[in-house]
């Protein structure tokens, strides 16, 4: 397991950050995503040889926020 923490842009409330840890926790190779809004950022728990942070980043864009890392 490897852990990342990724910048999330756009999250305006709780229900933003409900909806980014389904996002990312409904990947496979995703064991769990920490998503704070004080921080505007997500710290993921993935297995590299399941899913790549491309993906993660792309779920999170799916979702209508921006991402980086
Ligand atoms: Mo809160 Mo986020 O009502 O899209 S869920 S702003």
């Amino acid at each position: 397991m490897e852990t990342i923490n990724i910048k999330i842009g756009g999250m305006t409330c709780g229900g933003c950050v409900k909806s980014v840890t389904k996002v990312l926790e409904a990947l496979d190779g995703v064991a769990k995503a920490e998503v704070d809004l004080a921080s505007a950022s997500a710290q993921i728990t993935f297995d590299p040889a399941e899913v790549q942070t491309a993906a993660l980043v792309e779920a999170i864009e799916d979702a209508g926020f921006d991402a980086s890392l």
